[in-house]
């Protein structure tokens, strides 16, 4: 007998009209708005149906039949990884190639290198102790800046934290991110946040918080209240597929499918949640098969490839906004780096495995190749570009760290409209405390009163 395919299930079991998986199709501008996603595949067997009966009309699987097969649905099937260009950067199949100008790959290009760059100089600061954490996004550029560039600077983002690229591709300066790396007076967060909890409206970048997933069930929050309001625009939220175990991802794709909120899923698919592998995460088909599971249209994206990435999500964005729906995105990448400053990850994965990954796929240098293929990009624009933009961050780097930290009332502010007599009375203790202790508690670096 057959064994049913989980996902040919699915598929057959919904509507006909409902569309599960997202397949990518060519881009031309004028077909994409309001396009029929494609159907998941229906080829393998399900248990034979009884034809010859209207079905049982449960209400909570209303377009079911009936069978006489006693089968168990098992996952016998891996869903692909939608590519655009192979690991030379050469385009796969004409039909994808987005068609971008030299204009729109060179900010691309540059935005990745400049990320690259800005990790390696803060990651460093962190270690001779100048700022107290740091993150890099190591490996994971292409998922930023493609995903960056098929949005409206007014989609909102909703972050978890390994997304600086987003926010450094919609112009959040060298200076601002530096800023809020020192928690000096200039931070928007007046430095009450970790390093790295950017967080900008003029950017519409909501600011990130730590404790992970609460961001995933507020992105459908925002696209719903867009939805009402009719604006043209849709709710993006990134996550680890570590954070996809926790049950605010699993509530707000739920509430995401029954609401028809248009927000964007964006997983990035690194392999491991701190020191933790996928193989210890779950033993399903990684985060895409879940997406299916919740009625959302869903693909899987190699997340190295920016051009799969550019893709996928202009086609998650005019296909949520024509049918007020969301979408999934799984971007498949790799975590080149350690997972924080607060980590080693030679106490869980090979060096030897980290140095391959680095050869064998790293999404800058495969777009490199694809700019030089076109002749948009040599070693000479490297060498030049490489060397400016460093002295840029370097800049940018001293200047942050000049800038006094924010005034001590700033401790106070901002929660409550107008402080409560507890804040008042913590504020009255901590300047007591200040006065006793002047050499502990010095002022001096911060804005004074
Ligand atoms: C609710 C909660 N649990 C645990 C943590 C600690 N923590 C911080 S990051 C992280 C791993 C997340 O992995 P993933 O979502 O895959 O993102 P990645 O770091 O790989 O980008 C964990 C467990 C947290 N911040 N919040
Ligand atoms: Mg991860």
């Amino acid at each position: 007998m057959n064994r049913p395919h989980l996902l040919s299930r699915l598929a057959s079991a919904a509507r006909p009209t409902t569309t599960l998986l997202l397949r990518a199709r060519p881009l031309a501008a004028t077909t994409l708005a309001g396009r029929r996603l494609a159907t998941a595949s229906t080829t393998a067997a399900a248990p034979a149906a009884d034809a010859t009966d209207d079905g049982p009309r449960f209400p909570g699987a209303l377009n079911s039949k009936y069978t006489h097969g006693l089968s168990f649905i098992h996952q016998d099937g891996v869903l692909p990884t939608y590519r655009v260009l192979d690991k030379d950067g050469r385009v796969v199949d004409a039909s994808q190639d987005p068609h971008v100008s030299a204009e729109w790959a060179t900010k691309v290009y540059k935005d990745m290198v400049t990320l690259n760059t800005m990790d390696l100089i803060m990651y460093e600061a962190q270690r001779q102790g100048r700022i107290s954490f740091y993150m890099t996004n190591y490996g994971e550029e292409a998922t930023h800046m493609g995903s960056a560039a098929a949005l409206h600077p007014e989609d909102m983002v909703l972050g978890q934290y390994r997304e600086a690229g987003v926010l450094l591709y919609r112009g959040f300066t060298l200076d601002e991110f530096m800023n809020q790396c020192y928690s000096n007076a200039l931070d928007y967060g007046k430095g009450r946040q970790m390093p790295v909890h950017y967080g900008s409206n003029k950017h519409a970048f909501q600011t990130i918080s730590s404790p992970l997933g609460t961001q995933i069930p507020q992105a459908v929050g925002v696209a719903y209240a867009f939805k009402r309001a009719r604006k043209p625009n849709v709710a993006i939220t990134y996550f680890g597929e570590g954070a996809a175990s926790e049950g605010d991802f699993h509530a707000a794709l739920n509430m995401a499918s029954t609401t028809k909120s248009p927000v964007i899923f964006f997983c990035r698919n690194n392999g491991f949640a701190i020191s933790t592998p996928v193989t210890d995460q779950y033993a399903g088909d990684g985060i895409a098969a879940r997406g299916v599971g919740y009625g959302i249209a869903t693909l899987r994206v190699d997340g190295n490839d920016v051009f799969a990435v550019y893709n996928a999500t202009r086609a998650a964005r005019e296909y949520a906004l024509a049918n007020n729906k969301p979408v999934l995105i799984e971007a498949m990448t790799y975590r080149v780096g350690h997972h924080s400053t607060s980590d080693d990850s030679s106490a869980y994965r090979s060096k030897r495995e980290v140095e391959d990954w680095k050869m064998r796929d790293n999404p800058v240098v495969r777009f490199r190749k694809y700019m030089e293929a076109q002749g948009w990009w040599d070693q000479a624009k490297e060498d030049t570009f490489k060397k400016d933009i460093r002295k840029k961050v370097l800049e940018a780097f001293a200047k942050g760290e000049k800038v006094d930290k924010p005034a001590v009332s700033e401790l106070f502010t901002d929660v409550y409209d107008v402080p409560t007599p507890k804040l008042k009375e913590q504020e009255r203790e901590l300047r007591e405390l200040m006065a006793m202790y002047p050499q502990q508690y010095s002022t001096k670096g911060y804005k004074q009163e």
